[in-house]
């Protein structure tokens, strides 16, 4: 059997599978459900300093390849998120705090308070791609990113991993931003901006306009960016965007990364999702003589 563990800036993941941010992500009882049912560790949703409804419906709706959602932040404020937390750590595995903020005092604000509730690591989004002021907004300036990275690795002593947008002309630069501010890795990508429009009406479907397009017809997408950045940083990646089987995993991780996160599959998998990807990716070493996930990392770029 082929090895499915890899290590993270310190954490240790029983197999790369992390149920991406805002997947199950809003209580803790679905966080350790995820957890339990074989992910290798789970983000939370991303929460930031006040509660927030987030958009009016419709948020979500389903296209070729995939969804677009706008779901606007809806989070019930760091506060009240301690408690969920209770229940996302009592399975013992990783938990990844994500946080939005609008400046470096928000996401400082915030990351002190997820460290003191436990978590594991850290997660900024800045790559929400349809937040006024908040994600991409910030995420799309690399001495921002470079800036609130900094600032964020002072306040805290857990691993800080920065969420990069693809919705830029060049997310090595991104990446390097991040990385020259302290992070410990970076985790690409983020939803890239997309619009579904309702014939009859003659307007958007979504209620916020432009969403965030994800699933299976963004994969070639995340394969890139996570391809330039292992060619631009030295630090970890994590590698999501249309995974959906362990083919699909073996190539984010020839393309350079370390772990992976998964989103939209968990809505056709539910709760058999890492199982199935955790047995797909193994069958898939094991056909081709790899001893482990971690052996895959960056093989695409022809360096061993
Ligand atoms: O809540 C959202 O609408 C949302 C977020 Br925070 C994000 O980072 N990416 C996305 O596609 N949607």
């Amino acid at each position: 059997m082929a090895e499915l563990t890899v290590d993270i800036a310190g954490l240790r993941l029983q197999n790369p599978f992390i149920l991406a941010s805002g997947i199950w992500g809003e209580t803790g009882a679905t966080l350790a459900r995820a957890l339990r049912a074989g992910a290798g560790a789970v983000v939370t949703k991303s929460i930031g300093v006040a509660p927030r409804a987030g958009y009016a419906n419709p948020t979500i709706v389903e296209v070729p390849a995939g969804f677009i959602n706008a779901m606007g932040l809806p989070n019930p404020g760091i506060d009240a998120y301690k408690e969920e937390l209770e229940e996302a750590l009592k399975p013992g595995k990783p938990v990844i705090g994500s946080v939005f903020g609008a400046n470096a005092r928000e996401f400082c604000a915030l990351a002190r308070k997820m460290e003191g509730y436990g978590v594991h690591a850290l997660e900024l989004n800045l790559s929400c791609p349809h937040a006024q002021g908040y994600g991409a907004q910030l995420g799309q300036d690399p001495d921002i990113t470079k800036r609130i990275t900094a600032s964020v690795k002072a306040a805290v002593k857990i691993p800080v991993f920065v969420k990069l947008t693809p919705n830029v002309s060049s997310i090595a630069t991104i990446g390097k931003a991040a990385e020259a501010g302290g992070a410990d890795a970076v985790a690409a990508i983020n939803t890239l901006k997309g619009m579904a429009i309702e014939l009859e009406l003659c307007r958007p479907v979504l209620s916020h306009g432009s969403g965030g397009y994800s699933g299976p017809g963004i994969k070639p997408v995340g394969v890139a960016c996570v391809y330039d950045l292992f060619g631009a940083v030295k630090i970890p990646i994590i590698g999501m965007g249309g995974i959906s089987s362990g083919e699909d995993a073996a190539e984010y991780l020839m393309a350079g990364a370390t772990a992976l996160q998964v989103g939209s599959i968990v809505y056709k998998k539910r709760d058999r999702t890492f199982t199935h990807l955790s047995r797909e990716l193994s069958h898939f070493l094991s056909s081709h003589h790899y001893k482990s996930a971690r052996a895959l990392t960056g093989k695409a770029h022809g360096r061993s």
